[in-house]
């Protein structure tokens, strides 16, 4: 049973995973290992369409890989003496299942370790992360393709001879042991059950579901947000329009009142001629609205109104014509997000903004005042705060 729920449950959290590499634009030299050599993905233009793509494919990855921690501890729990199986190896056949088992099972311990500490705790690895993640989720991939390749039959069977409406019904003191078999795992003397197997399944069902009742709520907000004690974010962040998850604070970041004041100029590079605006110009310029996610790789999103100026018409205003790609860089000075690249089909999107304000009001420093992007589908990292100059770049010319 847990081998089937993992089974379906980890192919989400593979894909989802790989596609956020390639949401992160490796062709900007953007994702992280930069260069991965012959493993390269397929890649392809991430879309702006839906709005929700993200916010649907990292939430996933983040929100079932957590659901499934303890599915994959019972399953490890489930097969404890092969750990111990002395000699640990007998034949060739058997040392390369052995090798695949340690990459499964080294894998699998090593992604959910990395991936929870970078949530919790802030990039504690800087961009090591990214890289260790990425070719950890490799190695784990590889044994769990030879694993699922050797015991999915093995799988079928146990799940066939069993009816499960009859484990349902069984309680502790009828539940029989399994029969021996080659798989070594059946004591040749057991003990008596201590626990049923509907128990073991319930408990560790259980146990997924209060980390999926302690997790949903950093994606789907509302009431479900209280209940999200595992948001790395935190829950509230006062009232008023801008109360919404904070990812880095103006303070953080060493964003200074005189940078961010009324001596502030958004630069607009990499036209006929470089362009420089104040807010007010901005503000002048025509306004659009759009409600879209900001969807962090940590997993958390939030869906909110933003307001302020189309990509398009700054590069229109820097007549800057069809640009494939755009640098759009931050006041803030240091630090892993100060900068990024936007891709030809997320400045051409018409609700690709530089938005001057969210739910009405003027952003709040923290959410990136004077002015920050807002992309659809865009990876939340990308939305740059505090831009400070976007410089439009036509290839080939
Ligand atoms: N300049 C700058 N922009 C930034 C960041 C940052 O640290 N510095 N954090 C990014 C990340 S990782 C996310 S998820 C979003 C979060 O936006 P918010 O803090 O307004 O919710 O902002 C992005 N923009
Ligand atoms: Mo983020």
């Amino acid at each position: 049973m847990f081998g089937a729920i993992l089974l379906i449950g980890l192919p989400i959290v593979i894909v989802t995973g790989l596609l956020s590499f390639i949401a992160y634009g490796p062709q900007f030299g953007q994702a992280f290992p930069a260069d991965v050599g012959w493993l390269h993905l397929p890649y392809f233009q991430w879309p702006t369409r839906p709005s929700w793509l993200y916010r649907l494919t990292q939430g996933l990855h983040v929100g079932v890989g957590l659901i499934l921690v303890p599915i994959v501890l019972a399953k490890l729990w489930s097969v404890i003496p092969k750990f111990f199986t002395m000699p640990p190896v007998r034949s060739i056949a058997q040392a390369l299942e052995r090798l695949s088992l340690i990459a499964l099972v080294g894998g699998i311990l090593f992604e959910i370790v990395t991936g929870v500490l970078n949530i919790q705790y802030d990039y504690i690895f800087g961009f090591d992360f990214y890289t260790a993640h990425y070719w950890g989720a490799w190695v784990f991939i590889a044994g769990f393709l030879s694993h699922a390749a050797l015991k999915v039959p093995v799988m079928i069977r146990t799940l066939r001879h069993r009816s499960l409406i009859e484990v349902l019904r069984t309680r502790a003191a009828d539940t029989e042991p399994e029969a021996a078999d080659e798989t070594g795992l059946v004591s040749d003397d057991p003990d008596a059950a201590t626990v049923s197997r509907r128990g073991a399944l319930a408990l560790v069902g259980g146990g997924a579901l209060l980390v999926a009742v302690l997790t949903v709520g950093q994606s789907t907000g509302g009431i479900l947000r209280n209940a999200a004690l595992l948001l790395p974010r935190g829950r509230t962040y006062g009232d008023g329009p801008n109360d919404f998850q904070i990812n880095r604070t103006a303070v953080a970041a060493q964003i200074t009142p005189e940078q961010s004041g009324d001596d502030w100029r958004l630069q607009l590079l990499g036209g006929t001629v470089p362009v420089a605006l104040t807010r007010s110009d901005l503000a002048a310029m025509p306004q659009h609205s759009a409600r879209l996610p900001i969807a962090c790789v940590e997993g958390w999103s939030t869906v909110q109104t933003w307001t302020g100026v189309r990509l398009r018409d700054l590069a229109a205003a820097a007549a800057a014509a069809d640009p494939n790609s755009a640098l759009v860089v931050s006041l803030e000075q240091s630090g892993a997000f100060k900068e990024a690249t936007l891709a030809g089909n997320q400045l051409a999107h018409e609700d690709s903004l530089l938005a001057l304000k969210v739910n009405g009001v003027d952003l709040s420093l923290d959410h990136g005042y004077p002015a920050r992007i807002i992309v659809p589908a865009l990876p939340g990292v990308h939305n740059t705060k505090w831009v400070s100059s976007i410089e439009f770049v036509r290839d080939g010319t």
